[in-house]
C-alpha cells in the first residue's frame, strides 16, 4: 500500500514543478495522478510514518453526522480543523486580541510571535468547548462537507440527504451510475472556511463488491494524503457493511497534487523507510453508519516507523 503513496511522492520530487500557492508556502506538483487500493489486502493506514486513525475517524464521522462545527472534533482532542476556525474568528468583528494576520507563517518563523498564538489558540479552544453561544457563532466552518453531504440546500429551499440517497440508491440500483456524493456546491463555496479538497466521490458495484473513487481537486501529499486515503477506506468500508457488500477497491483520483517546499526534508525521511504489513480494521456491533460511534472502530495489528512532525499551510 505504501508504494503507491512512495511513487507518488517520487513522481512529484522527479517530475513536479515549482509554484507559489494561496498559503505563501511554495509548493512542488504535478497535475492528474491516480492511486489504487484493494481494500481486500488491508488497510490502508501508511506503515512508513505513524498516521493517527482516531484523527481521521473521528473527522468522518464528524462528515458523517453533517456536523461542521470544530466543537466535537474538540470533544475527541482532534485539533486538525482548528486553524481555518481560528482563522474566521481572529478576523472578526468581535476579536481585539493581538494581531493574528497570516499566523500560520509567523508562528513558524517567530518564537515570540508562537508563544502569543499559542496561547490565543488555547483560549479559542476552551472557548468554543465551554461556551454555547460562542462556539455556535466561531467554531462553525460554515457550509463545508458535514453540510453538503447531508443537507443540501436546493434552489428552491427543499434539502437533499446525499449519503442517505447514495446508500438507498446502491441498495436499490446497484448498477446505477449515478452513486454520486458532491461536497463542491458552486452557490456555497464563498460560505466556506475553505473550499472543499476532497470534492467529489462515486460508488460502484460488481458481484457484490462496492468500490469508490475520489476526485480530490487539491492535495497536500505529505499531510493531508495519508489522511485522505484512509478516511475514504473507512467511509468505503462503512457503506459496504450498510449496504451488505463486499470493499472492494478504493481508487484515488487527484488535480493538484502537491508537496510543500517545507516539507521536503519530511518526504525524503520518509521515502528512506521500507513499508510493514498493512493493519486490519475491525467495525463491532450492527448499528447502521449514521449511528456510528468512535468507540465502534479499532485498527488492528498496525505497526509503523515513527511519526514525521511537519507545519501545516494555512
Ligand atoms: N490544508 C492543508 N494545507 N493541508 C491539508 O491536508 C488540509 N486538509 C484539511 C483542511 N485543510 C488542509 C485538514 N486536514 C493535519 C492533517 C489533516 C488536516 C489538517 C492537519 C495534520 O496536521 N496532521 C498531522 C497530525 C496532526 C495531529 O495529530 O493533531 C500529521 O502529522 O499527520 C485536508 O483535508
Amino acid at each position: 500500500f505504501d508504494r503507491a503513496y512512495h511513487d507518488l511522492l517520487q513522481r512529484i520530487l522527479d517530475e513536479g514543478s515549482y509554484k507559489d500557492d494561496r498559503t505563501g508556502t511554495g509548493t512542488y506538483s504535478v497535475f492528474g495522478h491516480q492511486m489504487r487500493f484493494d481494500l481486500s489486502e488491508g488497510f490502508p493506514l501508511l506503515t512508513t510514518k505513524k498516521v493517527f486513525f482516531k484523527m481521521i475517524a473521528t473527522e468522518l464521522i464528524w462528515f458523517i453526522r453533517g456536523d461542521t462545527n470544530i466543537k466535537y472534533l474538540l470533544e475527541y482532542n482532534n485539533n486538525i480543523w482548528n486553524e481555518w476556525a481560528f482563522k474566521k474568528w481572529t478576523e472578526s468583528e468581535e476579536y481585539n486580541g493581538p494581531d493574528m494576520t497570516d499566523f500560520g507563517r509567523r508562528a513558524l518563523k517567530d518564537p515570540e510571535f508562537n508563544e502569543i498564538y499559542q496561547g490565543e489558540m488555547a483560549s479559542f479552544k476552551k472557548k468554543v468547548l465551554e461556551d454555547d453561544a460562542f462556539s455556535q457563532k466561531y467554531g462553525s466552518l460554515g457550509d463545508v462537507y458535514g453540510k453538503q453531504w447531508r443537507h443540501w440546500v436546493g434552489a428552491d429551499g427543499q434539502v437533499i440527504d446525499q449519503l442517505n440517497d447514495v446508500i438507498e440508491g446502491i441498495k436499490n440500483q446497484p448498477d446505477s451510475r449515478r452513486h454520486i456524493v458532491t461536497a463542491w456546491n458552486p452557490a456555497e463555496i464563498e460560505n466556506m472556511a475553505l473550499p472543499p479538497c476532497h470534492s467529489f466521490f462515486q460508488f460502484y458495484v460488481n458481484d457484490g463488491i462496492l468500490s469508490l473513487q475520489l476526485y480530490q481537486r487539491s492535495a497536500d501529499v505529505f499531510l493531508g494524503v495519508p489522511f485522505n486515503i484512509a478516511s475514504y477506506a473507512l467511509l468505503l468500508h462503512l457503506v459496504a457493511k450498510e449496504c451488505g457488500l463486499k470493499a472492494g477497491e478504493f481508487v484515488h483520483t487527484m488535480g493538484d497534487a502537491h508537496i510543500y517546499s517545507n516539507h521536503l526534508e519530511a518526504v525524503k525521511t520518509q521515502l528512506g523507510r521500507d513499508s510493514y504489513q498493512p493493519p486490519q480494521l475491525k467495525i463491532h456491533g450492527e448499528q447502521s453508519i449514521f449511528d456510528l460511534n468512535f468507540e465502534d472502530l479499532e485498527i488492528e495489528h498496525y505497526e509503523s516507523h515513527p511519526y514525521i512532525k511537519a507545519p501545516i499551510a494555512v
